[in-house]
């Protein structure tokens, strides 16, 4: 029977999730999905500058020298069947209409 093989059906795409990681500013977002991702994960990282001296808050993150501008990306395969897509926001409520 020409195109099929009933022992080896043809294979069929994953499912796909998309999960969308979003809050505050500095609560974990980026470490999150670069954390858990399978890919080396897409990131928009820029420097803090003074320009976010007053709007940014720092409090209880005074390390962090970067801040997200547009995403994170990530991936995750669960088995065959199922693939997770993570996509992280920026925090600040400038970005908020992302
Ligand atoms: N204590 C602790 N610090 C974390 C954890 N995850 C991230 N951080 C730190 O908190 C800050 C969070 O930064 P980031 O992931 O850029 O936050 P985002 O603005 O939500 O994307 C960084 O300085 C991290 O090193 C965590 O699980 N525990
Ligand atoms: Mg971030």
């Amino acid at each position: 029977m020409a195109g099929s093989d009933a022992a080896s059906p043809a294979p069929t795409a994953p499912d796909t999730v998309k999960i969308l990681v979003a809050g505050g500013f500095g609560v974990g977002k980026t470490t999150l999905v670069g954390s858990v991702s399978e890919i080396a994960p897409l990131r928009t990282e820029e420097p803090l500058t003074t320009a976010g001296l007053g709007v940014d808050d720092l409090a209880g993150v005074e390390e962090k020298r970067a801040t997200t501008v547009a995403l994170d990306f990530g991936r995750i395969t669960m088995g065959r069947d199922l693939v997770l897509y993570l996509f992280g926001t920026p925090g600040q409520q400038r970005f908020w209409f992302m």
